[in-house]
């Protein structure tokens, strides 16, 4: 097989990338291990800040983010038994974010790439990329149970964090840089309308949680939870009281219940490699960087990457030019690390660490009191979680 891009992986960067390439002419394969539907419903990200929207309506790929999408021009801060709204229409005027989970995004994509004729090729692993650091790179994959091999000029790597592309660039010419946290989220999905209107975040002497949503009869919560915690210690009135104490707010608020209906454990993580680029072969998304879920980028960055990415190889498929190619990984790289900080930001604000000590707990409260208080700190975070401009 050949073609212009081989892709690996389709998950949102990979599937969406293949897009912007076919509507631009260029041609592209792309390589799934897995099979449609384990990728279809693989429950991830909820939450689109507003440069993956106009990316998505970009690439003609909004139609069910524009009808089923539940928009928001705000989220809830909850600490202290006391409730603040972070309103982007005053603090990120004109930039909002929409509750559109990513299973409802890959489906989208995966139905117009294959109603586009885009070659996507499930259940086919790759093994090994071959020749990156010369101008005809190999992907050498798994298909049907045969060996195959994929021709390409470039290679992108969208094949997450446990993928095998970003370990084809040599030790020596990498770097990495990590924290792993010490506790992690334990995520429900619930039959239940949500008793919020808006993302709620809460900061509560037992830890953090997250009310989200997924419909107007479903929602996502979140609670922290110690490193491997088993979901099965967890029943449902565990969860639900828990949950209430950590929501906890003067006023007559409750947090309705019902029936419980995903468990999952998810350990949080930051991680960047750099550069996101190796000869002829091009990292994006999960592959390249990770983020604690707490300032929901993991998804928004993997967009942002291949829009960037999209640009540069269009632009060298009509007229060999490799400025935007060259420049990919340090543009990346710099909103890369912006969402890098912010995760981390939201992370240690709202988590509590298990030994924290009184004076953590009291500047917890204080960074707080600063982000509800409406000034500049405020508007620091409006402008983050609603995302910065795709460079
Ligand atoms: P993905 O991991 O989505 O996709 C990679 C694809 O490559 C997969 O389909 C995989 O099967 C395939 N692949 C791997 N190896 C391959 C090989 N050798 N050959 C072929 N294909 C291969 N982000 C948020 O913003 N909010 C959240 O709440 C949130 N929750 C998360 C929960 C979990 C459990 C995880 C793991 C991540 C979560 N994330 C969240 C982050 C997540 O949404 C990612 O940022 C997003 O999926 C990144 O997309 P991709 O880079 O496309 O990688
Ligand atoms: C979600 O809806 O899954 C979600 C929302 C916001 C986050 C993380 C997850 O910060």
């Amino acid at each position: 097989m050949r073609t212009t891009v081989g892709i690996i992986g389709a998950g949102p960067a990979g599937l969406l990338l293949a897009r912007m390439l076919h509507r631009a002419g260029v041609d592209c394969v792309l390589l799934e291990s897995r099979d449609r539907a384990y990728v279809e419903e693989r429950q991830r990200a909820g939450t689109l800040e507003q440069s993956t929207i106009d990316a998505l309506r970009a690439a003609g790929a909004h139609e069910r983010l524009d009808s089923e999408g539940m928009f928001h021009d705000g989220i809830e801060i909850r600490f202290a038994r006391r409730s603040h709204r972070i309103d982007f229409a005053a603090l990120a005027p004109g930039r909002q974010v929409v509750i559109h989970p990513q299973t409802k995004v890959v489906q989208e994509l995966i139905a117009l790439n294959l109603a586009d004729g885009v070659p996507v090729l499930f259940e086919a692993r790759a093994d090994r990329v071959e020749g990156a650091e010369g101008d005809h790179p190999v992907i050498r994959f798994t298909h049907e149970g045969r060996q195959r091999a994929l021709h390409c000029d470039f290679v992108v790597g969208c094949d997450g964090f446990h993928g095998i592309s970003r370990r084809t660039v040599p030790d020596a010419l990498t770097r990495t840089f990590s924290r792993r946290y010490p506790y992690s989220w334990l995520g429900i999905l619930a039959d239940v309308a949500p008793s919020c209107t808006d993302l709620l975040y809460a900061h509560s002497p037992n830890g953090f949680a997250l009310h989200s949503m997924r419909s107007s009869t479903v929602s996502r919560l979140y609670l922290q939870v110690p490193n491997g915690t088993d979901p099965g210690d967890w029943d449902d009135e565990r969860i639900w009281d828990e949950l209430s104490f950590r929501f906890a707010v003067d006023g007559d608020w409750k947090l309705d219940r019902g029936p419980i209906t995903a468990k999952s454990v998810i350990p949080m993580q930051s991680f960047v490699t750099e550069p996101m680029r190796h000869g002829r072969m091009f990292l994006a998304g999960d592959a390249a960087h990770i983020v604690p879920p707490t300032g929901a980028k993991g998804l928004n960055l993997a967009v942002a990457d291949v829009v960037v990415l999209a640009r540069a190889l269009t632009a060298w498929t009509e007229d060999g030019s490799t400025e935007l190619i060259d420049a990919y990984s340090d543009t990346c790289l710099r909103r890369v690390w912006q969402a890098e900080h912010f995760s981390w930001f939201m992370t240690t604000t709202f988590h509590r660490e298990p030994d924290q000590t009184p004076f953590e707990d009291r500047l917890q409260l204080t960074q707080l009191e600063r982000l509800t208080a409406g000034g500049p700190a405020a508007a620091e975070l409006a402008d983050n979680y609603t995302g910065l401009p795709i460079g």
